[in-house]
């Protein structure tokens, strides 16, 4: 990659692809217990392995096997970066071993070569819904300040078997699901901590542990990844979605800023220095109990982030006065009418990508990377083998439209755009395949049949031209 290039490219994660559920001595994993889901059967959290129910990590798209393969179609398309993230079971099986395990460690460092040897930056996540089963089991999950030492002890792993290869790590993918102000659904809380939301005692509490454990992990990693190397960049990455107001009255307007703001206090806490007090004074009031140490205060001080990662796919419409608040949805609640959605129920809304852009860059001022947007959707294997996913192709380029207008127009920095699953692979939510989000097609059903051959979609040759025409802003 030369300086100052755009870093186009993509994001997948480890329990969505990599299938090897339990080869080469890794352990299970949360997502290793979540059988497939639709989008109207949410998928079930089982606590051991039914042989008669469909796992969909178990085999991923086997990328484990044929990322050789994958990496090179990404890198035909042109690819400068791919995000990739890293289950911690294949380091550390049960999360809490003296020694980590060398073909997990061994797997990752294949993966980054290949990677490298593409020319292809690159950018590691280290916890993307990828928890040792044994951590939530033994020790209560991120409740326990323990998990924080086995997390930093696996990240400081990481940073020493990949120094000098990876530069750009993310610490976290969208830990600010996790908010004790509101009501979550088993899955969210499952694949972030995993814990069900409705089997928590005293929930409010518990959530706010949760998330401060994580904050603070995070921050510790930072020093760790600097000390290790001070090349590396470390930025951690959130899930955003703008809560509009449905009108002009003063009070929802409110309500939305209320709504989108509620998703920003571990970014504060990670980019000022410090965990915010209008929180702490939130969780006071509330009788949440949260101390800050002096040791805690001096790692938020120290641990600050070199960029920010943004995942955006949709926006909603904020909780209005007199609405149903407790209408259990997915991504669901009121419909903007001005905006269409996807087969899943998530609205388009290509200016919300740079509504937030502009939102996040003013209110702290840091480099942001795209970590993910795409589109699901149901693609056609016509018969010809041909896949004509223009639907795709329009939402990819009227979601970098915006972008360049914050680039260009709103002098927003941000230095890359990482289209979410380029070759298909699992829903995190729904846990289906039917889900496509890929310039790449994969053969695979959610009945688990398909030849696994993958096969280049319409949007590719697209992704690849747009890519070769554009190398900066
Ligand atoms: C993000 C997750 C990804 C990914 C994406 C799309 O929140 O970070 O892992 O899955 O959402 O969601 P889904 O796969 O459910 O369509």
């Amino acid at each position: 990659m030369t300086k100052n290039e755009f870093l186009w490219g993509g994001s997948i994660a480890a329990h969505q692809c990599e299938g090897a559920w339990d080869q080469d001595g890794k352990g299970i994993g949360i997502m290793d217990l979540v059988t497939q889901g639709t989008y109207e059967k949410p998928r079930e959290i089982c606590k051991t392995i039914d042989p008669d129910k469909l796992y969909p990590s178990h085999e991923g798209i086997d990328f484990y096997h044929r990322y050789k393969e994958d990496i090179a179609l990404l890198a035909e398309m042109g690819f400068k970066a791919l995000r990739i993230s890293i289950d911690w079971s294949r380091i550390y099986p049960k999360g809490d071993e003296a020694e980590p395990n060398q073909l997990g460690i061994q797997f990752y460092q294949n993966v980054v070569d290949e990677l490298l040897k593409h020319d292809i930056e690159p950018i590691v996540t280290l916890y993307h819904f990828e928890m040792p089963v044994h951590l939530v089991r033994e020790y209560g999950s991120w409740v326990n300040p323990k998990v924080v030492e086995f997390y930093l002890n696996y990240c400081q792993t990481m940073f020493e078997a990949l120094k000098g290869k990876v530069r750009y790590w993310v610490t976290f993918n969208e830990m600010n699901h996790i908010d004790p102000q509101t009501e979550a659904s088993d899955i969210f809380t499952y694949i972030i901590a995993g814990l069900k939301y409705t089997e928590m005692e005293n929930k409010k509490q518990t959530l706010a542990t949760i998330s401060y454990n994580m904050t603070l992990a995070s921050v510790k990693a930072v020093k760790i990844a600097r000390t290790i190397d001070p090349e590396n960049q470390v930025g951690c990455v959130f899930g955003l979605t703008p809560a509009y107001p449905l009108n002009c009255d003063p009070q929802n307007v409110m309500n939305s800023f209320k709504e989108t703001d509620r998703e920003f206090y571990q970014i504060d806490a990670m980019c000022m220095g410090k965990f915010p007090e209008y929180k702490l004074k939130e969780y006071q009031v509330q009788g949440i109990e949260l101390i800050v140490s002096e040791e805690d205060a001096s790692a938020f001080a120290e641990g600050k982030l070199d960029f920010i990662g943004l995942n955006y796919y949709s926006s909603s419409v904020a909780h209005y006065e007199g609405d149903d608040e407790n209408e259990e949805t997915l991504f669901g609640g009121t419909q903007n009418p001005y905006l269409q959605q996807s087969k899943w129920g998530w609205a388009i809304d290509p200016t919300g990508l740079r509504y937030l852009l502009n939102y996040i860059y003013r209110r702290y001022g840091l480099p942001i990377i795209i970590t993910e947007n795409g589109l699901g959707a149901v693609d056609q294997l016509e018969a010809d083998g041909t896949i004509q996913d223009d639907y795709r192709i329009e939402y990819v380029q009227k979601h970098l439209e915006q972008m360049e207008k914050a680039i260009v127009e709103d002098y927003v920095d941000c230095f890359g755009y990482l289209m979410w699953g380029p070759i298909d692979l699992v829903s995190a939510t729904t846990g289906e395949m039917k889900k496509r989000y890929g310039f790449i097609y994969v053969d695979k059903n959610d009945d688990q049949t398909g030849s696994l051959a993958r096969i280049k979609k319409k949007s590719f040759t697209w992704y690849q031209e747009l890519i070769k025409a554009k190398s900066t802003f």
